[in-house]
């Protein structure tokens, strides 16, 4: 057994270490500064305490400078009193794979290392997450001791001679000033394909891809973008459920998602995939982000299926997924932009419904709780109680079992979902990289004028006119452990149903990000394959002239619509 020595290293603390909707993300170059992860991974280690003496999961999506820190993680841990730590081959773990480790290997908590959706290499971003025992990302009192630490650090713990060849499967001891300190490194999917396999029917989803003698096969092709959901997909669609190799691409983890493919799955960034669904060869596609929580579902022909109707279908259609059929549906949940189409269905099965704010941690104390089975983001997040982060890959199959089950196609599916509970539009503007001082200026003019709004105030811009029923700043009082969010973001709810929210983004790495919600209900069939511009066009001219968005960004158009 190598044995090794805990040295501290003396530090310079940075003020820049706030962790925000999904951990510490930060321009690679940032991070490479001398200390700056170690602080970070220190602040972590000195925050929570059962960590000590504990066992940790480390893994990432994969990107550029991700080894270099598993090693840091690895010389840290020891040095804290940490007794195992699982590592994922190669450092490689999705998001919600380590999820499922934290839960099966009951480990005191993970660092996962991702900037998730943003563009990765070393003139991209790096990210560190840091996610407790229940497998879910820390809640926001643990997140702000970790800050309040990081901010007056002045020496870190590190075993700096202890490294570890994570290119192999195996287990690797040490002897740490006296006490044993164990790393093991192991495949990275194999924990997940099991878990997928107690939730699922394979079988079934199998037959559906192979076709039969009177029914053609299921073509799917399937997009990993280059992000860490590759050797996942093609462990399970390919090798599990017999699809074609071909019908899984760019499946290889890479540094910088391949240059120009941004691992963020929507009909921008995955345009790729909306392309070839377009021709019209493929039933079903889908693409996942860089560390595979995220997910976007097409139909044939490339029908968009919009995140806000994804969950909404699950949740009508949880009868297809043995894991709810056994479980029972303890409860939905949506972050509050989300529109608001999972709401009727849970009306609809008489089960809860919760409205909680951006981010996924909001939704594990629920989940905890066995009140929470199924949730959804509108940035295209997806997941049950299965585990505590969303998870692109079982959205996919949550998918693949609903198509087995109703023996339809995705359109059909969604026209009949339409049909019976109307059609919820949805659209989300994101004007990215403005500067910070406009962006928070404009946020605090806006609440500030509409506080003196009044309920029945009309409201009008060029095209329209709304009535205001209410508006406020979102704030979320956890129903289980009493914690408040404020600020969560500017609401304005129209009579009509109609709504418009204002969030500054809590993901970005420069500037800020300013989002803009916009959603609107239509219950008369003829109106449902409107066009979504002009439909949601009196909802963005009346957004645009309240907040004066122009004016505080200097934008005159939105960086990306979804
Ligand atoms: C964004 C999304 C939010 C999501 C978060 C993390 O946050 O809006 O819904 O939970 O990213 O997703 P924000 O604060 O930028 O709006 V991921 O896939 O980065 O872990
Ligand atoms: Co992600």
């Amino acid at each position: 057994m190598a044995s090794s020595q805990v040295q501290i290293v003396q530090t310079r603390a940075f003020e820049d270490q706030k962790p925000g909707t999904s951990g510490l993300r930060k321009p690679v170059d940032t991070f490479q500064q001398k200390g700056y992860a170690e602080n970070f991974i220190q602040a972590i280690h000195t925050a929570v305490p059962e960590l000590s003496d504990g066992m940790a999961v480390v893994g990432g999506d994969g990107r550029y400078y991700m080894t270099d820190v598993v090693q840091k993680i690895i010389g840290i841990s020891a040095a804290n009193g940490v007794k195992k730590l699982i590592v994922g081959k190669d450092g490689i773990f999705s998001t919600p794979a380590i999820s499922a480790v934290v839960r099966k290997t009951k480990a005191n908590g993970a660092f996962i290392l991702t900037a998730s959706h943003n563009p990765g290499g070393p003139k991209g971003d790096f990210g560190i997450k840091f996610n407790s025992s229940n497998g879910g990302p820390a809640v926001e009192a643990v997140t702000g001791q970790i800050y309040q630490i990081s901010k007056h650090i002045t020496e870190y713990k590190i075993c700096p001679d202890i490294k570890v060849d994570i290119s192999k499967v195996g287990c690797h001891t040490f002897d740490v000033d006296g006490r044993q300190f164990e790393v093991e490194v192991i495949d990275p999917v194999s924990d997940y394909v099991d878990l997928m396999k107690e939730l699922f029917d394979f079988e079934s989803i199998r037959n559906l891809l192979a076709g039969s003698k009177t029914r053609s096969p299921l073509k799917i092709i399937i997009n990993c973008l280059n992000g860490v959901t590759g050797p996942y997909a093609k462990r399970i669609l390919c090798d599990e459920l017999g699809a074609p190799e071909s019908s899984v691409v760019n499946c290889i983890p890479l540094e910088d998602f391949g240059g120009k493919l941004h691992p963020d799955p929507n009909l921008t960034y995955a345009s790729d995939l909306v392309d070839v669904m377009n021709s019209g060869v493929h039933d079903f596609g889908a693409a996942f982000d860089g560390d595979g929580d995220r997910n976007m579902i097409l139909g044939k022909n490339g029908f968009f299926v919009t995140p806000s109707d994804s969950v909404s279908v699950i949740g009508d259609n949880y009868k297809a997924i043995p894991y709810f059929v056994k479980s029972g549906i303890k409860g939905f949940a949506r972050s509050m932009p989300t529109g608001r189409a999972l709401d009727r269905v849970a009306k609809a099965l008489n089960v809860e419904m919760f409205e909680v704010p951006t981010g996924w941690k909001f939704f594990g104390n629920l989940m905890d709780a066995g009140r929470l089975s199924l949730c959804g983001e509108e940035s295209f997040g997806t997941g049950s109680d299965h585990i505590r982060e969303k998870d692109g890959i079982w959205a996919c199959l949550a998918w693949l079992a609903i198509l087995a089950y109703r023996k339809a196609s995705v359109e059909d599916v969604i026209r009949d979902h339409w049909k019976r509970y109307g059609r919820t539009f949805f659209q989300r503007y994101d004007y990215e990289q403005v500067p910070a001082e406009g962006a928070k200026e404009m946020m605090s003019v806006l609440e500030s004028s509409l506080s003196l709004a009044t309920k029945s105030k009309e409201i009008s811009a060029a095209s329209a006119s709304f009535v205001l029923e209410y508006t406020d700043n979102f704030s979320y009082t956890d129903p289980i452990d009493g914690s408040v969010a404020k600020n969560q973001g500017i609401r304005l709810q129209f009579t009509n149903g109609s709504r418009i929210i204002f969030r500054l983004s809590g993901t970005g790495s420069v500037g800020a990000t300013v989002r803009i919600y916009f959603e609107c209900y239509e219950d008369q069939p003829e109106r449902f394959d409107d066009d979504i511009t002009s439909i949601m066009k009196p909802l963005v001219d009346l957004a645009l002239k309240v907040s004066d968005l122009q004016k505080y960004t200097g934008r005159n158009e939105p960086t990306v619509i979804t």
